[in-house]
């Protein structure tokens, strides 16, 4: 299970693979977990996800929509390579989603809910209540909420009860860490406000800091 000390997750969408190493051990200190997606593994490999995970956490985001063989298959290659979580979509049903829960063994996975991009609102915000219902259905251990609206993250914690909460869309989408975690995030996700940032310590401390104002 994650670590709750900071309760800032680094999404490193930093495609130069030294580098994103570079600044995870730079701001280790700050963070619980790192998220890896898309852009780093495909620049930089899916042994990524190995290096990263002797540092910190790492969860897979992986966003996986499939049909269940298909998201057995790639949640059990994301736990062989050190993923301690994976994030994958529950738009996909109740099939795929008890895959992913299956199939993940001692990690963890959390399902989207509502995403938080302005697109977010076109269809996934009319079924974050029942995607949230249906992650507790299958045992998910967790949802991810936007931190760009806190309003919905306080009608997804409702839902979710003691289930973890994680939001991105801290920083370069406009979302407040501390707003995130009034609103009942267990786990504020931020990218480029950090991994962009001259100073990434800097920046990720002073994340840490905000959301130590709120507790
Ligand atoms: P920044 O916008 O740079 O802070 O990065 C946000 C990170 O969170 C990216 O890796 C996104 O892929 C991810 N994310 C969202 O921004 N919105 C969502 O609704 C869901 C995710 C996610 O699942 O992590």
């Amino acid at each position: 299970m994650m670590r709750k000390d900071s309760r800032l997750v680094l999404a490193i969408d930093e495609t130069d693979g030294e580098k994103a190493l570079r600044i995870v051990n730079d701001v280790k200190e700050h963070i619980d977990a790192v998220k890896i997606n898309w852009p780093l593994i495909l620049s930089a490999g899916p042994e990524m996800i190995t290096r990263l995970s002797k540092m910190t956490d790492v969860i897979c985001d992986l966003k996986v929509a499939d049909i269940p063989n298909t998201v057995r298959l790639i949640v059990e290659g994301a736990v062989a390579r050190g993923a301690a979580a994976v994030i994958v979509h529950a738009f996909t049903g109740e099939d795929s989603l008890k895959a992913a829960v299956d199939a993940a063994g001692g990690a963890e996975i959390y399902a989207v809910t509502e995403m938080s991009h302005p697109g977010g609102l076109t269809f996934t915000a009319k079924h974050a209540e029942e995607m949230t219902l249906l992650g507790i259905k299958c045992g998910a251990d967790g949802f991810i909420a936007p931190a760009t609206r806190p309003e919905r993250i306080a009608e997804i914690r409702k839902i979710a009860g003691t289930k973890k909460i994680l939001s991105p869309g801290v920083g370069a989408q406009g979302g407040s860490a501390a707003s995130a975690i009034s609103a009942g995030a267990d786990h504020v996700i931020a990218g480029r406000a950090i991994y962009d940032s001259p100073d990434p310590k800097k920046a990720a401390a002073a994340i840490e800091e905000e959301i130590r104002s709120v507790l």
